[in-house]
This record gives structure tokens, sequence and C-alpha cells, in this order.
């Protein structure tokens, strides 16, 4: 069975992942980069998700000598250009602070009308093989921005986004229901013909 390695220490990604080669009938087995202590974290230096996610998968593929996967992702909103994009989880300063990038979004969008929130969550997944052959694919989750969080479930701009069609912040949906319509499950989804090609 081949082994295919995802460049992410967030279990909940590699259960993702994990659940959609299964449901597609891919017999390969997927672990995360805990897997390989020794490999060090790449630098995110692109200036697309398309960019970081190759970087990750190419760095990943030739440290371990394994079949890799990455994915990148982030929240675009219209009226900002794209931003914060590929600054999503620094927007405020510090890598990761959910709720300060939030509240300084909200901020920014304080006098911005209804009709003009549209936003999105963009991802790109890539996979590398450790000879350099590569492929990136991307998924999206398109919705409007809420003027106040709601919801406790998922992470990150979940609490303001409300998809297309929702009346519901992503999180206020259930894992599964997010999963189905979210830009990394498109993404992860649209890997799956490209592995079949690549690896078999
Ligand atoms: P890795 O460790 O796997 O790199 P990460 O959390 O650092 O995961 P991501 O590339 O998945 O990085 O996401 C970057 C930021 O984009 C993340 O911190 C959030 O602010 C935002 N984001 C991405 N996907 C999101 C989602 O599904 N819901 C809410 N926010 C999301």
């Amino acid at each position: 069975m081949t082994r295919l390695i995802l460049a992410t220490r967030n279990p909940g990604k590699i259960t993702e992942l994990r659940a959609i080669l299964a449901e597609a009938g891919l017999p390969h087995e997927l672990v995360g980069t805990d897997a390989y202590p020794d490999v060090a974290d790449v630098k995110e230096t692109g200036v697309t998700f398309a960019e970081n996610a190759l970087l990750k998968a190419h760095s990943l593929a030739r440290a371990t000598g394994l079949p890799a996967v990455a994915d990148d992702s982030g929240l675009c909103v219209d009226v900002l250009g794209g931003a914060p994009g590929i600054f999503s989880a620094r927007w405020a300063g510090r890598h990761g602070d959910d709720e300060a990038n939030l509240r300084l979004l909200l901020a920014q969008l304080a006098d911005i009308a209804d009709e003009h929130r549209a936003a999105h969550f963009a991802c790109a997944a890539a996979l590398a093989l450790p000879d350099g052959t590569e492929r990136v694919v991307e998924g999206r989750l398109p919705g409007v921005l809420r003027r106040e969080p709601a919801g406790t479930g998922g992470f990150g701009y979940d609490p303001i986004l409300q998809p297309e069609g929702e009346s519901r912040t992503c999180a206020e949906l259930t894992p599964e229901e997010k999963n189905a319509i979210s830009h990394r499950g498109k993404a992860f989804r649209a890997l799956v013909p490209v592995i079949r090609e690549l690896l078999g």
C-alpha cells in the first residue's frame, strides 16, 4: 500500500482527508507530519495559496521520500481586494490568534453595508512526488460576513462567515455539514482523481 503524507499537525485535517480517500476507494495509508518528527516545518514564503501549498508539499516529499499533500487556506474579502488571504492566520499580528484576527476584521468592515460584505474561504491543495512531479487544485466556500460572531464550532473566521444559501454561520454547522461544503473538502475531493492518476 502506498503511504501518503499530509503536511499538517492538525488531526482534524488528517481525519477529513482520510475519510475522503476511503470514500473514493483509494487504498493509500495517510499519515501526518507528526509521523516524521525530524522533518522541519517549511517557511510559507509564497504569495498565493497555491504557491504555499506547493512549497510545503515539495519540501515534505523531498524530506520523506513519500508522495506529499499540503494545503493552504484563508479568508478572502471582496471589499478588501482578497485580504486577509494568505495573511489570514496572522491578520492581527500574532500567528493563530483567531479571536483577535476576527475582531480586527469586523472593526475594519464596520461601515460596510450588508450588500458589500461578500467573502469566501479559499483552499489550495497540492500533491508533490519525490521526483518533483506536482499538481495543485483549489476549492472555495462563498458567503457573506456577519456583523457579530455566532456559533461555537469550527475555528478561525467560522463564526462570521455565513455560507451562500445558509442562515447559519460556519461555526453553527456540524463538522459533517461544514466538510460537505467547505473549501478544504472541495479541494481535497478534487485531489482524488489526481492521486489516482499519479499514484494508481
Ligand atoms: P496548518 O497547521 O495545517 O498549516 P493552519 O491553521 O495554520 O493549519 P490554514 O492554512 O489551514 O492554517 O488556515 C490559515 C488561516 O485561515 C486559519 O488560521 C484561519 O484563520 C483561516 N481559515 C482557513 N480555513 C478556515 C476555516 O475552514 N474556517 C475558518 N477559518 C479558516
